[in-house]
């Protein structure tokens, strides 16, 4: 098969769409980005850089060192990018303008290493960003509501998914879901799933601990997964469980538990990114009665149920949720 790599897959797509190439060029960077992480999460079993140190990020989250240096790259990319006047990142409290860089009319969110609490267990986790254009006008400082736009408004998002192999996986407004995987011998991300379509899948994935917490409608969706003999996989770093759900169909979710009411899993960085991706591979994303790309954040670090996956597994879902009036068992 002919190699493809990131770089001249990007090149076609903006020749094809005629586009500026500022796009292009914070993919590109946002992938550089990721090679870099991959280098350190590679090694990270040989330098001291694994376990916690000891204080928290926005989310009130453990922060694991892994997780200062993915923050540290993906900001240093961002900020020399030129493409780009402002990130909002899991691990900042608020976003933060780019000084050089006012007249750039793209913002970037991201969640520099999604499943952190696995990092120590040799678990796969995962770079999730979201591009967006700019709400104000060039030149002018940024606002928050740069950051708080509704999904569907995404001009890109994807992620970077540091596993058996490290890949890049995005979209475009425009464009088709696509794959790359890492080639380290050349240090290039080479196409390796073009146009990924999400099959129907018999997969369904959820944490179980905490099924006496959720819903009775959803522990009902649940028990007709059990009763309809499908196969159960739940890894814990949402990019992975999303991924192999891309990859072989089916559900996953997190639905609203006791501790966390409003839902785990953050809107604007985690659901927003891959419910885009999700959709533009045929599937289908919602908090349970709305589309995750409708919902409108009121803040940065918002959090929201999701149950996420092939357009079949989310319509049966839908049929339980919206059966019967709520017996809150939370
Ligand atoms: P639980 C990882 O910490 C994360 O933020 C997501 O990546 C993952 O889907 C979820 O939390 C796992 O949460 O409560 O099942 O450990």
């Amino acid at each position: 098969m002919k190699i493809v790599t990131l770089e001249k897959f990007v090149a076609q797509q903006q020749k094809e769409h005629g586009a500026t190439g500022e796009l292009s060029g914070l993919i590109l960077d946002i992938a550089t980005a990721a090679k870099i992480i991959s280098h350190q999460i590679n090694k990270a079993g040989l330098v001291d850089i694994l376990g916690k140190i000891g204080n928290q990020n926005a989310s009130g989250e453990e922060v694991q060192k892994l997780d200062i240096i993915a923050d540290l790259s993906m900001q240093e990319h961002l900020k020399n990018s030129g493409h780009c006047c402002a990130i909002a990142s899991e691990e900042n409290t608020n976003f933060v303008e780019i000084s050089d860089s006012n007249n750039a009319k793209y913002v970037v969110l991201f969640d520099p290493l999604d499943g952190s609490s696995n990092i120590d267990v040799n678990v796969s986790i995962g770079t999730i960003f979201a591009i967006y254009q700019r709400d104000t006008e060039l030149g002018q400082e940024c606002q928050e509501r740069d950051f708080l736009q509704q999904g569907y408004k995404q001009v890109a998002a994807g992620y970077a998914l540091y596993g058996t192999s490290t890949m890049l996986v995005y979209a475009t407004k425009n464009g088709t879901v696509n794959g790359f995987t890492l080639d380290n011998s050349i240090c290039e991300f080479c196409l390796s799933h073009p146009n990924m379509q999400i099959p129907k899948g018999r997969t369904y994935s959820v944490n179980y601990a905490k099924y006496g917490e959720f819903d009775v409608k959803v522990q009902q969706y649940i028990d007709d997964c059990v009763a309809q003999d499908m196969e159960f996989r739940y890894i814990g770093s949402m990019v992975a469980d999303v991924h192999r759900t891309l990859l072989k169909g089916g559900v996953f979710m997190y639905p609203a538990t006791r501790p966390y009411p409003n839902g785990k899993l953050r809107l604007l960085y985690e659901c927003n990114p891959l419910a885009f991706i999700i959709k533009k591979a045929g599937g289908a994303a919602t908090d349970g009665y709305t589309d995750i790309l409708q919902l409108k954040a009121g803040k940065l670090h918002e959090r929201t149920p999701i149950f996420i996956g092939s357009a079949v597994h989310i319509n049966r879902l839908k049929q339980f949720l919206q059966s019967q009036p709520a017996t809150q068992s939370i």
